[in-house]
């Protein structure tokens, strides 16, 4: 059946998506914001306890670029331990967070494409936890399976004495399950491209990314190099959260479990997604940063559980700055496509240069969120500092190596619905009807085939496919968005839509996963299996 798109929604087919109606109506919607073609937000906004800082006062940080341990055998080694730590993320207040080698967000590991990498990441926090490489082209061993878990010293004794052994993610027979350590090998034989890695243990990923289990990862090639784009400290790599803040100072979240240990899930209210009032980018709020009156690079990363943005780049005397896209999830777009409007889902990741060079020197350069009201509709701003010379450039033709699938190459076509409804007598978002079970078939491919998937949602659903990027080929029967370009590896599907989308199952045989990034959806249910065999 070929679902309507969102211009074909009547009012009676609205109604009938019934379960998340009444998620919108928990979440504090109007029923006119409920039935409007496109509600702006999905999930509901914490708000901070404590005095929140002007905005564009904290200079912008930059995760520092982790060092190997060991480059030799032609591949690198590194070591992160996953640790709390405290930060003063507001001015004058302590955070305590979870963290990858103590910062959010964690280290950036830089990398070259086809140069293979083993992290061995060390568990001492006080829960399992997971490593998934976002956008990676990774071996299904170290993909980060939801139930592949990393336990911490003492977690089987406290299970067993707390009687909750078989608690969720513990009942799958293919977990491979370790104790303290994991090594995580990731041969990145792929386009280079800004991924992420985080956290993505069974049930607790949203809660445990929030807490601060982030961090970037790049990979870079020497055609890309060669292209001339801007570099050095004029290439920033952005990563945008929201998180609101208790009155402790920690950061508030709505979770069952505060200690997140057994009973996973959200408050009510939250079941559709957790916002929060405080815009990070890499970690500080509302940042500021110099800039020379020149080209930059900005490698824009949406991290935030729920939230979407339409990002803008505003002068001081309101002209909007182009933001020149090339490149896409997936890495390099075939030619740059110019916005002034830039739409970001959450783990989407956005590649583009803004020309500072026509903005009066002293002034700032507002990146502003069009889906934001009050203080989430800024999100950080530039201050052009100086004139300074430029030698980069945006070349016209930036990669010839995009695949150019054909609906007609493809072997089959699937559908699939994300969609809320019911999971285990409560609330879940499901696809097709189901909640996530490891121990299901959702969908068996063989390696190598070309297939096209008919994605529809109710809601905003930012859908993701581990281990292969895809392209879209349509939204609701129309032509492709202009930021639906080149490769991707997660697709907002919007309210009431239909996305269809063409890849090749490619890489490696193995249990992968594709579910809605959604962090809060994702928990609760709306994953699946994919096993490439
Ligand atoms: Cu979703």
């Amino acid at each position: 059946m070929r679902e309507q798109g969102s211009r074909g929604l009547t009012r009676r087919r609205v109604l009938g998506i019934g379960g998340a109606l009444g998620v919108m109506a928990a979440t504090g919607l109007s029923a006119s914001a409920a039935l409007a073609r496109r509600p702006s937000i999905t999930g509901a906004e914490l708000r901070s306890a404590v005095p929140l800082p002007p905005p564009f006062q904290v200079p912008l940080p930059i995760p520092a670029v982790l060092k190997p341990v060991s480059t030799s055998g032609g591949a690198d080694r590194y070591e992160i331990t996953q640790r709390e730590a405290s930060a003063e993320i507001l001015p004058g207040v302590t955070t305590p967070l979870w963290t990858y080698g103590g910062t959010f967000p964690g280290p950036t590991i830089e990398s070259r494409r086809g140069r293979p990498v083993t992290v061995t990441h060390r568990n001492e926090l006080p829960v399992p936890t997971v490593v998934h490489l976002h956008g990676g082209r990774t071996p299904a061993a170290s993909d980060g399976y939801p139930t592949d878990l990393v336990l911490p010293a003492g977690w089987r004794e406290h299970s067993m004495h707390m009687g909750h052994g078989a608690e969720h993610g513990m009942h799958d027979p293919r977990a491979v399950v370790t104790e303290l350590t994991r090594d995580y090998t990731f041969p990145l034989d792929q386009r280079p491209t800004l991924l992420w890695y985080h956290d993505h243990r069974m049930d607790f990923t949203a809660p445990a990314i929030w807490r601060g289990l982030a961090g970037l990862h790049i990979i870079r090639d020497d055609a890309e190099d060669a292209l001339g784009l801007p570099a050095g400290p004029r290439e920033l790599p952005l990563m945008i959260a929201d998180r609101a803040f208790a009155a402790d100072g920690s950061l508030a979240y709505p979770a069952l479990d505060p200690t997140l240990r057994v009973r996973p899930g959200v408050r009510e209210p939250y079941l559709a997604g957790v916002l929060g009032d405080v815009i990070l980018v890499n970690g500080a709020p509302w940042p500021v940063h110099e800039v020379d009156a020149a080209r930059y690079r900005l490698r824009i990363l949406n991290a935030s559980n729920a939230r979407h943005y339409e990002l803008e780049a505003v002068t001081d005397d309101g002209r909007r700055l182009d933001l020149v896209q090339v490149g896409a999830d997936q890495g390099l777009l075939a030619a740059p496509v110019t916005h002034r409007l830039l739409p970001m889902a959450p783990a989407e990741r956005y590649d583009v240069v803004v020309d500072f060079s026509g903005v009066p020197i002293g002034s700032l350069v507002r990146v502003v969120n069009r889906l934001g009201s009050g203080r989430t509709g800024e999100v950080m701003a530039f201050r052009v500092a100086r004139r300074a010379s430029d030698d980069s450039r945006v070349p016209s033709r930036l990669s010839t190596d995009l695949p150019d699938w054909r609906r007609s190459d493809a072997v089959r076509v699937r559908d699939f619905s994300f969609r809320a409804g019911q999971m285990h007598a409560g609330h879940g978002w499901l696809i097709g009807g189901l909640p996530f079970d490891p121990a299901r078939s959702d969908v068996t491919t063989r390696l190598g085939d070309i297939e096209v998937w008919r994605l529809v949602a109710d809601v905003h659903h930012p859908v993701h496919l581990h281990l292969a990027g895809f392209r879209v080929l349509s939204r609701s029967g129309r032509a492709p968005l202009a930021h639906d370009a080149g490769l991707k590896d997660t697709v907002s599907l919007r309210p009431g839509e239909a996305v269809e989308i063409i890849t090749r199952f490619d890489g490696y045989r193995g249990r992968y996963l594709f579910h809605c990034h959604n962090a809060e959806h994702e928990d609760m249910g709306m994953m699946a299996n994919l096993e490439i065999i």
